[in-house]
C-alpha cells in the first residue's frame, strides 16, 4: 500500500472540501482532497444558486471574488409574490445594508478547482472506497482506492466533506451522534434554460403550490416548481413545466418569463437533516455532510461555507500555536449556525408550499403569516436579517 502523509485530509471535493483545502493552503497548511467522482461529474451538479452575504463576504477575503463580481448578480433581497395579494420583498438592503448575490454552485466549484490547480493543490478523483481510520486517536488516516492500488495517506486531522450520503459521518458511533430529520411531501423540479431570466428572485404562493424564478446569469435562467414526491421528470415536458411555472404566478410576472428549452431538468426531494456533534476525535464534518435544509432558504451551500470558515480558523489556530481552542468549540459554533438556518429554512418552507391535506386552519394560519410580515417592519427585518445570513460570529 501506497503511503503518503499530509496535516489534513479531506474526504469530498465539493464546496466544502475545496473551500477548505483552499483556505488551509494559503495559511501554509497542506491538505489532499480525495473526491470520489470524476471532476466533470462533480461540475456537471447543477445545485445552488444564491450567495448570502457572509459567503460573498468570505469568497472575497480569500480571493476567490473577482468572477463572482464580474458574473454574479447582487440582489438588494428577494420578491414573494402570493396568489391574491400585494407583492412582497424581503428588503435585505433596508434593514441590513446588505445583498445576496446569485451566482451558481458550479461557478464556484469551477473557481475553487482552477484555484487549487493553480496553487498546485493535491485533489484526488475517483478515489475509491475511501475510509477514515483511527480518528479517536492522534495519529489518523485515510485509506482508498485508486486504478487497482491500495492507497494510505497519514495525516494530523480528517474533514469529512462527502456529503449527504459520504462515509464520514457513517463512521461516527451511532452511540455518539445524535441525528435529527424532517421529509416534506414534495419536491423541487427544477429546470435551467438558457433564456433571460425574470429580474427578480421571487419565491411564488399558489393555490396549484410553490414557485422560484432565479437565474445564473444574464443568459441562464433557473426555475423550480414544487411536484409530488412521485413525479417523475419525463411527466413534466417543457411545455408542461412553462405552463404550469406561469400558472403559479402572477399574471404581470407571467408576461414577463421567457420560455425556451430546457438544458438541465432535475427533482430534489426536500428535507431538513442535522447531525450532532460535527467532530468526532480528529474527524471534523463540514457541509452537507453534517446537514441538509430545505433549499427554501437558500442556506445549503451557504452553511457548507460558515462551516469551513470555522473549522478553516481552528486548524490554522492549532498550526500557528499549537492552541485548540477554536477546534474544541467547533461544533457548538457550527451548530448554532446550522440550528439558525435550519429554521429558517423549514419556516419558509412550511410558508411558501401547499401541504396535501392542510387543513383550512393551516391554511388561515398560513396567509396571517403573510398578512403580518406585510403589515410589521418588525417582521419584515427579522426575515431579512436571516435571509440575507446571520454573522458567522458569536
Ligand atoms: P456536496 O454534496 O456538494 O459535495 C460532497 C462531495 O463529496 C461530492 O462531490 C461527492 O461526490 C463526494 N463524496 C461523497 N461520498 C464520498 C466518498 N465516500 N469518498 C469521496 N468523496 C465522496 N443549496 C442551496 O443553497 N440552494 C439550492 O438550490 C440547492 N439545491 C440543491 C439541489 C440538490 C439536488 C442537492 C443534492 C443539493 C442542493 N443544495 C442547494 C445544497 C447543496 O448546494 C449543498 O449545500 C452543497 O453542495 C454542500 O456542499 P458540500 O458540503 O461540499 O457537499
Ligand atoms: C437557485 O437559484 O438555484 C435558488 C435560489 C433560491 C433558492 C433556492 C435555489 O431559495
Amino acid at each position: 500500500m501506497a503511503t503518503t502523509r499530509t496535516q489534513v485530509a479531506i474526504i469530498g471535493g465539493g464546496p466544502a472540501g475545496l473551500l477548505l483545502s483552499h483556505i488551509l493552503h494559503r495559511a501554509g497548511i497542506e491538505s489532499i482532497v480525495l473526491e470520489r467522482q470524476s471532476r466533470s461529474y462533480v461540475l456537471e451538479r447543477i445545485r445552488a444558486g444564491v450567495l448570502e452575504a457572509g459567503t460573498i463576504a468570505l469568497l472575497r477575503a480569500v480571493g476567490l471574488g473577482d468572477r463572482m463580481d464580474r458574473e454574479g448578480h447582487p440582489h438588494d433581497g428577494a420578491a414573494i409574490a402570493w396568489e391574491g395579494r400585494p407583492r412582497f420583498f424581503i428588503d435585505t438592503m433596508k434593514y441590513t445594508g446588505k445583498q445576496m448575490m446569485a451566482y451558481g454552485q458550479t461557478a464556484i466549484t469551477e473557481d475553487l478547482y482552477a484555484a487549487r490547480d493553480a496553487a498546485g493543490g493535491t485533489i484526488i478523483d475517483q478515489a475509491a472506497n475511501v475510509q477514515p481510520h483511527d480518528v479517536i486517536s492522534d495519529r489518523p488516516f485515510v485509506t482508498y482506492e485508486k486504478e487497482g492500488l491500495s492507497h494510505r495517506i497519514d495525516c494530523d486531522y480528517v474533514a469529512g466533506c462527502d456529503g449527504f450520503h459520504g462515509v464520514s459521518r457513517a463512521s461516527i458511533p451511532a452511540t455518539v451522534l445524535k441525528t435529527y430529520e424532517k421529509s416534506y411531501p414534495f419536491g423541487w423540479l427544477g429546470i435551467m434554460s438558457p433564456t433571460p431570466p425574470y429580474p427578480d428572485l421571487c419565491y411564488c404562493y399558489s393555490s396549484r403550490g410553490f414557485a422560484l424564478a432565479s437565474m445564473r446569469n444574464p443568459m441562464l435562467s433557473r426555475y423550480y416548481i414544487q411536484c409530488d414526491l412521485d413525479a417523475e421528470v419525463e411527466d413534466w415536458p417543457d411545455e408542461r413545466f412553462w405552463e404550469e411555472f406561469k400558472s403559479r404566478c402572477p399574471e404581470d410576472m407571467a408576461e414577463k418569463i421567457v420560455t425556451g428549452p430546457s438544458i438541465e431538468k432535475s427533482i430534489a426531494p426536500l428535507r431538513s437533516f442535522v447531525a450532532e456533534p460535527m467532530r468526532y476525535g480528529r474527524l471534523f464534518l463540514a457541509g452537507d455532510a453534517a446537514h441538509i435544509v430545505p433549499p427554501t432558504g437558500a442556506k445549503g451551500l451557504n452553511l457548507a461555507v460558515s462551516d469551513v470558515f470555522y473549522l478553516s480558523r481552528g486548524l490554522i489556530e492549532f498550526y500557528r500555536n499549537g492552541k485548540t481552542l477554536y477546534l474544541d468549540c467547533y461544533s457548538d459554533m457550527a451548530l448554532r449556525r446550522v440550528w439558525a438556518s435550519a429554521r429558517i429554512s423549514w419556516w419558509l418552507t412550511m410558508l411558501l408550499h401547499r401541504f396535501p391535506n392542510e387543513t383550512p386552519f393551516e391554511q388561515q394560519m398560513r396567509f396571517n403569516q403573510f398578512d403580518y410580515l406585510q403589515a410589521s417592519a418588525h417582521a419584515q427585518a427579522s426575515l431579512a436579517e436571516q435571509y440575507v445570513g446571520l454573522p458567522f460570529e458569536a
